[in-house]
């Protein structure tokens, strides 16, 4: 279904979009990559660069932090922007489809270079699975990301029992 729309990005941006699958694959080949697996060796499939992203929607001067979305379990990240703009990319396409919510779809952010879980604002947790809206603001964002062992684990433990969302 091409015309459905996969990803929003709104707040501080000059454009407002609403992206379908054939509007992601559409963007400039110099911000798609082909193949994640070349970046990041445990993962696979066709992503896009924030880079490339923030080209489409022109943040302004005042958006400094980026904020993931993941409404379907609830999950959001907060970063700041300068600190990702460079090196973070969504994963959209697995073997030439979208990806299902089974690999984290409709979109998947990813930070090659991300410190461990809950050591640092630009943490592993903030990879977020399932993003549907990315949203730039001029302060920190809305963020529940676990902010420590035991929470990180009751996040686990939820995911997997309740939702059965977590996954590759
Ligand atoms: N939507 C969503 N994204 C999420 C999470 C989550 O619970 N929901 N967990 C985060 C956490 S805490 C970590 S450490 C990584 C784990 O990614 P992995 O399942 O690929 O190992 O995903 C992050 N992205
Ligand atoms: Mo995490």
């Amino acid at each position: 279904m091409d015309d459905q729309v996969l990803l929003r990005i709104d707040g501080e941006v000059n454009r407002p979009q609403t992206l379908t699958f054939a509007d992601l694959t559409a963007i400039d080949a110099a911000h798609q990559i082909p193949d994640v697996g070349q970046l990041v060796a445990s993962r696979k499939g066709r992503g896009v660069t924030l880079a490339g992203l923030l080209e489409l929607c022109c943040p302004h001067e005042s958006a400094t932090y980026l904020t993931l979305h993941a409404e379907v379990d609830d999950f959001h990240a907060s970063v700041p922007l300068e600190s990702v703009r460079r090196t973070g990319f969504f994963i959209y396409d697995i073997n030439g489809q979208p990806l299902e919510i089974a690999t984290g779809g409709p979109v998947r952010f990813y930070l090659p270079d991300h410190a461990a879980c809950h050591s640092a604002e630009v943490d592993e947790c903030a990879n977020v699975k399932f993003v549907d809206r990315i949203e730039l603001t001029a302060s920190k964002g809305f963020d529940n990301r676990p902010q420590d062992e035991t929470e990180h684990e009751a996040l686990h433990q939820h995911g997997d029992q309740e939702t059965g969302l977590r996954g590759p």
